[in-house]
């Protein structure tokens, strides 16, 4: 079974890779003919580990490809996925797998609500890779990948795949609960890092702050029925905080560099799940209007 992989950025070339040094069929799904042909000039993608670099020379292909796809690993932001995947549809096999990489909550329903026959696999990953120019990742973290079907059902067989490829992963009976408190922590540390201009670990200086966001995230999450996910919430953000604290958010290195933010899948989510259930959240909206406004001042998008 083939695994096409849509989004040849870094998390994607970085499971790319490892999945073809197995001996594993893999395609890339690339989003325009120049991009194919950069790639193809490339030779594939080139993967450095542990200061070693190797060159794989993954086939790729353009979406309009005459092939069925019966797995797809979207690696794409959770802005640009469900555009993504949207050319794809008529090469979907009416029992495809899905996996959906991306960070956050809300792009990965609404990608499962408007393809009904597929199987939607969520996952959340703690992996770090970044891109060192085209065509090239970097695996910076080692990390775990949590894979779950919201909807139900038993692991996939192709697990093994991951096995053999050495991507680590855990098959998870709660992902919502996983996706939800990463949200959760993303929530509270990665805002604050941009609008404070540091670190994460300076944000122990704002305890005060942590502590009042933690409070709402906490009765957000159990509103939403993901009270497993809101146990211990603040201990949590300041153990990541802690462990963490010589590191640049991921949102700070995204505003730093100018990039687009997945704002509106994690603050904006939150507000939003909040507003649906009619619960106040007052301390969140602020910060997400605080922190658009940042966004907006420099020009960027603020969803
Ligand atoms: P990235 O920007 O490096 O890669 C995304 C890729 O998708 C880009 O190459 C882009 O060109 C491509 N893309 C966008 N639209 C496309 C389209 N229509 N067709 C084909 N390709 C398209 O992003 P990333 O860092 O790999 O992140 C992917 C997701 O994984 C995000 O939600 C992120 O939050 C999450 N994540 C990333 C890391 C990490 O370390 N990079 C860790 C954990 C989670
Ligand atoms: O995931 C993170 C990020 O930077 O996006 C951590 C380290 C948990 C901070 O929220």
């Amino acid at each position: 079974m083939t695994w096409h992989v849509l989004g040849a950025g870094a998390l994607g070339s970085l499971w790319a890779t490892r999945l073809a040094r197995a001996g594993i069929p893999v395609r890339m799904i690339l989003r325009s003919a120049q991009r194919l042909v950069d790639y193809q000039w490339a030779g594939g993608l080139t993967l450095s580990e542990a200061g070693h670099a190797s060159l794989h020379a993954i086939p790729a292909e353009l979406p309009d490809a005459a092939t069925p796809i019966q797995r797809l690993l979207v690696a794409c932001k959770a802005y640009d996925a469900e555009a993504a995947i949207a050319p794809l549809a008529q090469r979907l096999t009416p029992n495809c797998e899905i996996l959906l990489l991306q960070n956050g909550l809300g792009s990965q329903q609404a990608i499962a609500e408007r393809w009904p026959q597929a199987r939607c696999i969520f996952v959340s990953s703690t992996e770090g890779a970044y891109r060192d120019g085209p065509m090239h990742v970097v695996f910076a973290g080692h990390g775990q990948n949590w894979l779950g079907d919201s909807g139900g059902g038993n692991a996939p067989a192709w697990l093994e795949d991951l096995d053999r490829a050495g991507i680590p992963h855990i098959w998870s009976t709660n992902i919502l609960a996983r996706l939800w408190r990463k949200l959760a922590l993303n929530c509270a540390i990665n805002p604050l890092t941009v609008l404070h201009d540091c670190r994460n670990g300076e944000l122990l200086q704002h305890r005060q702050q942590l502590s009042e966001l933690c409070e709402e995230l906490t009765e957000l999450l159990t509103a939403c029925d993901q009270a497993a996910a809101a146990e211990d919430l603040e201990r949590e953000v300041r153990r990541v905080i802690e462990a963490t604290a010589a590191n640049y958010s991921s949102m700070y290195q995204d505003v730093r560099l100018g990039r687009r933010t997945e704002i509106a899948y994690l603050l904006g989510h939150a507000c939003r799940s909040a507003d649906s259930l009619g619960l106040a959240v007052p301390r969140l909206h602020e910060l997400h209007r605080r922190l658009r406004e940042h966004l907006s001042q420099r020009g960027l998008p603020t969803d």
